[in-house]
């Protein structure tokens, strides 16, 4: 068994329910074992044209699958909530980014590994402190001396919470 981080972000629909629902489609996908999931941030849109807030998570924990195979059921997870036709930039009702799956490097057109961006996204990476604070990026260093570099503003706990 292989430990993973996913992060999971939404801002279109009812988010706080895809993103259970994601959860949960995890929690019960063999193979794959669930250890802790974060809270739930509410956090302002980064990069990209003008969208609504999104809410984030990071998932941690172990599995037998590869690398492809834990990708595809990334998008197996995103189809099934779909994208909606409201918003003509395509903001998303689902986004599962893989972030990383222990040592694996990976660069090919389908897949980065690590992720290439979470090293610099607060959104990610406080929700991924608080799912796992020994959490580390190969190559990049700990996630928690990554985050005092990472600009935090517009990102806050929700309110209302999840799970
Ligand atoms: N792909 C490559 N590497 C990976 C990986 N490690 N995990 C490929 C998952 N997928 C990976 O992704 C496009 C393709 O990336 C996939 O087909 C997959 O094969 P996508 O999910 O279709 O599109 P995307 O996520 O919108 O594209 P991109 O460029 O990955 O966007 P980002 O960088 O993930 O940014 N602001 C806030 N506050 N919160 C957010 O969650 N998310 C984005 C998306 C922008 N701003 C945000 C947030
Ligand atoms: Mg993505």
């Amino acid at each position: 068994m292989t430990p993973f981080a996913i992060a999971l972000g939404s801002n279109l629909g009812d988010s706080r329910a895809v993103l259970s629902d994601a959860v949960a489609r995890l929690r019960r996908t063999e193979g794959v074992q669930v250890d802790a999931v974060s809270r739930l941030y509410r956090t302002a849109p980064v990069g990209g044209v003008e969208q609504p807030d999104y809410l984030n998570a990071v998932l941690v924990g172990r599995t037998s699958r590869d690398a492809a195979a834990l990708l595809a059921l990334c998008h197996e997870i995103e189809d099934a909530h779909g994208r909606t036709r409201e918003v003509r930039w395509g903001a998303r009702t689902l986004d599962l980014d893989i972030l990383t799956l222990g040592d694996v490097r990976a660069d090919e057109p389908g897949l980065t590994l690590p992720h290439p961006r979470a090293h610099e996204r607060a959104f990610v990476l406080i929700p991924w402190l608080d799912a796992d604070p020994a959490a580390d990026i190969p190559g990049r260093g700990s996630v928690q001396k990554l985050l005092q570099a990472a600009d935090a503003e517009g990102v806050r706990l929700d309110d209302v919470g999840w799970q």
